[in-house]
């Protein structure tokens, strides 16, 4: 007799229940709803392997509603993931099983993308998506042709970053993305009436979506609507109408989205879905019924791998979804040192930037740029990367849009999707706005690289809204961000280069609006950045150390020349990374920065992270206030970040 998907769904239920009632604690409600739904998507439409996981042409099936993450790893359980075992979903939410709070794709295998956070899920899937079109326009259908699904619940659709991430859906006409709404119409605090009247379909469709209402605990409706979503030339928005902690008296309430539901509710549910096995079992059939179901793309797989095999683009392909970077990379970055050396010119480290992403980009084809619609500002644009379109999806270039948020999560989509390195532009002050996707890019160790321009109140005019002050400090606090502000044109190359190579984690480059003099002027082949900070002049018998970053930089080689006049000689220190600054020997930070000599940092922005390097008795020149609107030589002086100041902070200490 085969298993019905209600039987099969209600094994979901069961794992979901009894892990949170061990644990006593998570979410159960939305596993309770969404299985019978779920199971449909698992054992009818999704692409995948759990063999092997990581099968480049899988389907990718984003949990955007993190929270009810027994529903996914019930799912990988039992279509044979290695990776979460029963004693795993026993374990839900202990230290060192592979069943986390909420979804965390560097600790299962079969999670695609870390969740939780609201809305970023959804937002991620449009970056993969994206790289999908993107991929398969480079490589052909033979060896990318995936779709991506993703369920959201409310809490998704209430978030701002899903609203830039269904338009720039809508605009690209990803009919490869395919999202199931957990229609459910409950929240933490109780009904969605309480806080959002949103007709979602219509939301949606005024996006260029195109959508369907679905009974969530019909499988034939949810099939039907499913088949009927793979021939759409557009996304898809199924709003699976379902009931949340189905099974449950509280069925239906704001009770019902968590926590454990104790013993009683659990025989309730139990009853309900007819369901009298002991906790953590499952019969057999069912059982069996699910591995089956973990095989269904069997077929897939292997005439993929023998296509793939066969494919004179094979090699090329497995490189551009490694992390591996081109053999001569290094050469081609010393190439462009050693001519913004000879050129001799002065410039913004944006405009550096600019420069160096030609050759980038040129040599690294799995690059893809873009900007939240300040792409001349950003320099993010290069002569290699046509923009990105539905009719021509080999494109390098997005443009996302005034999208900060949903552009970073975008790019990490795409970087855990693979085959890109994506990087992107916008004003340094605007990180802000993105920081929600940036700060899980970091966690989950992505390679996405933020240039963020217009690094100070050096933009001037703009004033202070535009301003950065306490943007690169805070940045630097963010574990695995490293953060970059170079000096010129030669340390905006060699940063550039240790980005790219940070394979385990993302980048932000806070890069100068106006001109900087160039510091570098003798061409070296070694990347003097790498290491983070480095000194940049010595002086025979220096008595201080200043350390400058970025734009600043200009300002401690003007302090120690006035100072040398004065016969004081001091050492000027560069740290364009104080992140990798941090990683080196404390041996080697101790002789750059002069052991016991008296330090002074200079940086236009909040003295907050420096104490560790100058002490707490170091001098500091940099902002404690907002900026101020006016052209950018006057806001220096105004906030007295200049050469004197920093000579002043100099002649206190020696
Ligand atoms: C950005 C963000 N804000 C708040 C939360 C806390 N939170 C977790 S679940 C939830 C409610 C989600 O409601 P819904 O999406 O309808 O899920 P359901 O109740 O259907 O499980 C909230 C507010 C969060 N995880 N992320």
């Amino acid at each position: 007799m085969s298993v019905s998907n209600k039987e099969m769904a209600n094994a979901i239920r069961a794992l979901s229940i009894d892990a949170v009632e061990a644990a006593k604690s998570g979410h159960v409600g939305l596993p309770l709803g969404m299985a019978d739904a779920a199971t449909v998507l698992f054992t009818k439409f999704l692409k995948h392997n759990p063999a092997d996981p990581d099968w480049a042409d899988r389907d990718r099936f984003v949990l955007s509603a993190g929270h009810g993450s027994m529903l996914i790893y019930s799912l990988l359980h039992l279509t044979g993931y290695d990776s979460v075992s029963r004693d795993d979903i026993r374990n839900f939410r202990q230290v060192g099983a592979s069943t986390p709070g909420h979804p965390e794709n560097f600790v299962t295998k079969g999670v695609e993308t870390t969740t939780g956070p609201l809305g970023q899920g959804i937002a991620t899937a449009v970056g993969m998506a994206m790289a999908e079109r993107h991929l398969n326009a480079r490589f052909g259908d033979d060896l990318v042709n995936h779709k991506t699904y993703v369920l959201a619940g409310d809490g998704c659709l209430m978030e701002g970053v899903s609203q830039e991430a269904i338009t720039l859906a809508g605009h690209m006409k990803l009919s490869n993305l395919i999202v199931l709404f957990d229609d459910n119409a409950v929240t933490i605090d109780g009904g969605t009436d309480m806080a959002d009247n949103t007709d979602q379909c219509a939301r949606f469709e005024a996006s260029d979506w195109a959508t369907k209402r679905v009974d969530g605990h019909d499988p034939a409706d949810v099939e039907a609507a499913l088949a009927w979503a793979q021939t759409q030339d557009k996304p898809v928005m199924l709003a699976v109408k379902t009931i949340i902690g189905y099974g449950a008296k509280r069925a239906g309430t704001g009770p019902a989205h968590g926590g454990p539901y104790g013993e009683e509710e659990v025989a309730t549910v139990r009853e309900s879905i007819g369901w009298p096995h002991a906790p953590f079992d499952i019969p057999s059939d069912i059982e069996a019924a699910w591995a089956e179901a973990g095989t269904r793309s069997k077929a897939d797989y292997d005439a993929w791998t023998s296509h793939a095999n066969a494919s004179p683009h094979k090699a090329t392909f497995d490189n551009a979804l490694g992390d591996a970077l081109p053999a001569n990379l290094s050469d081609v970055v010393n190439a462009h040192k050693k001519s913004v050396v000879e050129g001799g010119k002065d410039d913004a480290t944006r405009k550096w930037s600019g420069a160096v992403l030609e050759k980038l980009t040129e040599a690294i084809p799995e690059m893809v740029g873009g900007s939240a619609d300040l792409t001349g500002s950003n320099n993010t644009k290069t002569a290699q990367t046509a923009p990105m379109t539905t009719s021509n999806w080999s494109g390098r270039y997005v443009h996302y849009g005034i999208r900060e948020h949903g552009m970073a999560a975008a790019m990490n989509g795409m970087s855990l999707h693979g085959g890109i390195v994506p990087y992107s532009g916008t004003f340094l002050v605007f990180a802000d706005y993105s920081r929600g996707a940036i700060r899980i890019g970091a966690l989950m160790g992505e390679r996405v690289i933020h240039v963020m321009t217009h690094d100070s109140i050096g933009l001037g005019e703009d004033g202070p809204t535009h301003q950065p002050v306490e943007h690169v400090a805070s940045l630097r606090a963010m574990p695995n961000m490293m953060v970059f502000r170079p000096c010129d044109g030669v340390e905006t190359a060699e940063c550039w280069e240790t980005a790219l190579r940070n394979t385990t984690g993302p980048s932000t480059m806070a890069l100068t609006r106006q001109k900087v003099k160039s510091a570098r002027t003798v061409h070296t082949d070694k990347n003097l950045s790498a290491k983070g900070g480095y000194v940049l002049s010595d002086a025979d018998g220096a008595q201080a150390v200043i350390i400058a970053t970025g734009s600043e930089v200009e300002i401690a080689m003007a302090a120690q020349t006035e100072l040398a006049a004065k016969g004081i000689p001091v050492r000027v220190v560069s740290m364009p990374c104080m992140d990798l600054f941090e990683q080196q020997s404390e041996s080697y930070q101790q002789e750059t920065l002069g052991g016991s000599l008296p330090r002074i940092a200079v940086e236009a922005g909040v003295r907050f992270g420096w104490d560790r390097w100058i002490g707490y008795d170091g001098g500091f020149v940099g902002m404690n206030s907002f900026g101020a609107s006016a052209p950018y030589q006057e806001l220096y002086a105004k906030f007295g970040i200049t050469a004197d100041a920093v000579v002043a902070e100099v002649e206190k200490r020696v």
